[in-house]
């Protein structure tokens, strides 16, 4: 199956980090390389040649090294991988070679433990990560376990798609986590950013009236267009609290608040300014960073602060179906493979209104 494949060898790229020595947890460097052997997928595993890569910051953390999770490496990086499926093993009966497919953050999981057996398969024990501790989507062919990749229906655009299959798919499933119902206000904080841009359009979709809250005109111009009913600039703002309470229409604060920042500011704020009842849902990963809630206020106004992790099989599959409806359209620019530094370095500045896609060919 795979030896038809080796004449395409030649031109592979794959981007690796390497840390610059083993023992230093500072920045590390990464460099392309070129006519490197395609992979052959295990029995129950697929190759997928990836044609487009979403940037999350995800992929920045990983680079800078500053969770703590330790990754491989060297590492090709990326979870956010289109493309089409190319080869796949013995056991593997309902992927097809040419189908479209999707390399997510989680490449692989058990599936028999209980954590598995009840949909919860980031919270494996055994889970594997693309882009983190195993390869990733970062190259032209990336590999998957047939039971995780993301099916993508032929009719779907790879480029548009890359980014539904982390920042789509881990919005979705925590606007789902929220509990919040249509009609109600959810706060996004970070919103015009990756996660933030697809958060506001599946708020939307869902029936529920997003607040945005980011820096900047660009930003503010990006959500308003996305749908956002009301922009809050935390960098002008004198009173983010009361600036978000009279938002979210009846002045008692929004019924959800989706922590998307890279900042550990807002996760201390945003417990003055959820209404009662409401659910504050924590999914960004600022490094060394800490929730702050008021024991007091938490008890009697019953307030929820829960953490959301990417999605499971199931919510993935429903948050590529909502962009097939064509109810998903953030934006999103293509720039080739070998222009990644300069992506990070827009997203260390906070510079990205929206997501950027790689283009694997070049
Ligand atoms: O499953 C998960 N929980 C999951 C999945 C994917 C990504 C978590 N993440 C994490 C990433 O690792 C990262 O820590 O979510 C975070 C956001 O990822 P992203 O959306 O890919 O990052 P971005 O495009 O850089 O957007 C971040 C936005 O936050 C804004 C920035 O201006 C930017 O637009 N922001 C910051 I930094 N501080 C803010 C503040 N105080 C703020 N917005 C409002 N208030
Ligand atoms: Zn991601």
């Amino acid at each position: 199956m795979l030896a038809p494949l080796s004449h395409r060898i030649h031109g592979k790229r794959h981007l690796q980090l390497y840390r610059s020595s083993p023992k230093n947890n500072g920045p590390k460097s990464w460099r392309i390389r070129e006519a490197i052997p395609v992979p052959k997928p295990g029995p129950d595993e697929v190759l997928v040649n990836i044609k487009y890569s979403g940037v999350c910051h995800t992929d920045l953390h990983a680079v800078k090294g500053d969770w703590p999770l330790p990754s491989k490496m060297p590492l090709v990086g990326g979870h956010e991988g289109a493309g089409i499926v190319v080869a796949r093993g013995s056991l593997v009966k309902d992927v097809e070679i040419g189908d479209y497919a999707g390399i997510k953050w989680l490449n692989g999981s058990c599936l028999t433990c209980v954590q598995c057996r009840q949909s919860n398969e980031s919270l494996c024990g055994d889970a594997t990560l693309s882009g983190y501790t195993v390869d990733g989507s970062f190259q032209q062919y990336a590999i998957g376990k047939a039971a995780h990749v993301a099916r993508i229906p032929k009719d779907c655009d790879l480029e548009a798609i890359a980014p539904i299959l982390c920042a789509g798919l881990t919005v979705y499933k925590a606007l789902k986590e929220s509990g919040a119902r249509p009609g109600q206000h959810v706060a996004i904080v970070g919103a015009g950013g990756g996660l933030g841009s697809f958060a506001i359009q599946y708020a939307k979709a869902m029936g529920l009236h997003p607040i945005a809250i980011d820096g900047g005109e660009d930003k503010r111009r990006v959500c308003t267009e996305l749908g956002a009913q009301s922009y809050i600039d935390f960098t002008t703002s004198e009173d983010i609290v009361g600036d978000v309470k009279g938002a979210s229409g009846d002045g008692l604060g929004p019924n959800a608040v989706l922590l998307l920042a890279v900042s550990e500011k807002p996760f201390q704020q945003a417990s003055q300014y959820i209404r009662s009842k409401g659910t504050i849902v924590c999914v960004g990963l600022p490094a060394n960073a800490f929730i702050k809630a008021p024991v007091f206020d938490t008890v009697v106004r019953e307030v929820n602060i829960k953490g959301s992790y990417v999605g499971n099989r199931q919510d993935t599959a429903e948050a590529i179906d909502f962009f097939r409806r064509g109810l998903i359209k953030a934006p999103y620019k293509v720039v080739g493979l070998s222009e990644l530094q300069s992506v990070y370095d827009l997203m260390l500045e906070g510079k990205i209104a929206g997501r950027y896609v790689v283009d694997t060919s070049r």
